[in-house]
Parts: structure tokens; C-alpha cells; sequence
């Protein structure tokens, strides 16, 4: 049976399979490509990462593959977030990362595939990294901005899952950047003070 949203969007049910090694959701709706040459002022080196670019070419970092469930409070929407491996100077590859619109939404996610972090912060307090691998779960609470972080030389694949009413707020990440970053040091994931806090914009 199909149910009708109060906005007039329609929930039915369904399945999907995400392929373990690639990824790939079967019959997606939305397909996100995200190229490291439209993500160079996330990272906290981004004349490093222009570098990178002049070197090695545009490259995929990280791709999320989704089914168009209604954004309304009731439903769950989820994707298959696909972070590849790499880094900008010592600084990992890793998603934009946001805060819900509706900021109280929580989130979670499970990895299916890869080695890598969830970067949590709230707008203060201290930082939280929680470890993703296979059959590990996040569970991101609301008030917190996230992002995925692949520390790992394999496609970090997950599957968040969140209220289908949260909404994304890229502007502030992207305006401030988090206070944090994932870098490698002495060949281990170190959470170090991020230099170009508050102006990330500029
Ligand atoms: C995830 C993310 C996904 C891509 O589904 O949207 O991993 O990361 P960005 O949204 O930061 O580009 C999620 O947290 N949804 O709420
Ligand atoms: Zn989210």
C-alpha cells in the first residue's frame, strides 16, 4: 500500500541492494560525484591540494549513490556514502561534512567496507573520532556536524541513515571548516587543531 505524505510525496515499499565491494546502490535515484578539484578548500592545505591536482589529475573522492524517500518527518532516508583513499599532504580524504538543518536529527552509520573515522563535533565542546570498519555502527546524535574520513588504502563504504526531515547545512562547514582535522602522523591518525579554522571560505 502506498501511503501519502502530508506534502504530497509517496512512501512504498522497497529494497535495494548495495554491492560490499564497490558500493554501488542497484536503482538508485541520485548519483553524487564528488571530484577532489571541487573540494580543494575543505582541507586545511589547499595550495597542497592544487598541487596534488597539477600532479595527478582530477580524481574521485567520494560519491554517495541514494533512493528519493520523501524529506519528511516519519521517514528514514539513506545512501551509500563511498569515501576513496588518499591524501592531501598528511590530510586524509573525506566528505564536506554538514550539520542537520533540523539540528536535533540524529544519524547513523554502518560500515560495510574499509578502514576510516567519523569526525563529530558539536558548535562547542570538545571533538569526537569514532572508528569505522566493517559491521561497526556510528551513532551520530543531533547538534552534531559529521563528516566521513578514510584512513585506510580501500573505499570507505557506509550506510548512514537518517530522519527523512533533517536537511543538510553545508554553509557553516563550509564558511568555518571544523575546529578539527584527521591527519597521518608518524603513520597512525592523529586529531590536530585545524589552522585555517573560521575562514575556510576565504
Ligand atoms: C551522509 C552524507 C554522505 C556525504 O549521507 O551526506 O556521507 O557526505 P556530505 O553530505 O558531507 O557530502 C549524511 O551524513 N547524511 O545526513
Ligand atoms: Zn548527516
Amino acid at each position: 500500500m502506498q501511503i501519502k505524505m502530508e506534502n504530497g510525496a509517496v512512501a512504498f515499499p522497497f529494497s535495494v541492494k548495495i554491492n560490499s565491494v564497490t558500493g554501488k546502490m542497484d536503482d538508485y535515484d541520485t548519483h553524487i560525484e564528488r571530484s577532489l578539484s571541487t573540494l580543494v578548500s575543505i582541507f586545511s592545505d589547499p595550495d597542497a591540494a592544487e598541487d596534488f591536482l597539477e600532479k595527478n589529475g582530477d580524481t574521485l573522492a567520494y560519491e554517495v549513490y541514494e533512493k528519493n524517500i520523501p524529506e519528511v518527518n516519519g521517514e528514514i532516508r539513506f545512501c551509500s556514502s563511498i569515501t576513496y583513499p588518499g591524501k592531501i599532504g598528511n590530510e586524509y580524504f573525506m566528505t564536506k561534512g554538514h550539520f542537520h538543518s533540523r539540528l536535533d536529527t540524529a544519524e547513523i552509520y554502518y560500515c560495510i567496507r574499509g578502514n576510516g573515522c567519523i569526525l563529530m563535533e558539536k558548535k562547542d565542546g570538545n571533538p569526537i573520532l569514532e572508528n569505522m570498519y566493517p559491521g561497526r555502527v556510528v551513532y551520530v546524535p543531533g547538534y552534531y556536524a559529521h563528516r566521513s574520513i578514510n584512513i585506510g588504502d580501500e573505499p570507505l563504504i557506509s550506510l548512514p541513515a537518517y530522519p527523512g526531515d533533517a536537511g543538510h547545512d553545508y554553509k557553516s562547514i563550509e564558511d568555518n571548516g571544523f575546529r578539527h582535522i584527521v591527519v597521518e602522523k608518524n603513520g597512525k591518525p592523529a586529531l590536530l587543531e585545524n589552522p585555517r579554522y573560521g575562514r575556510m571560505g576565504k
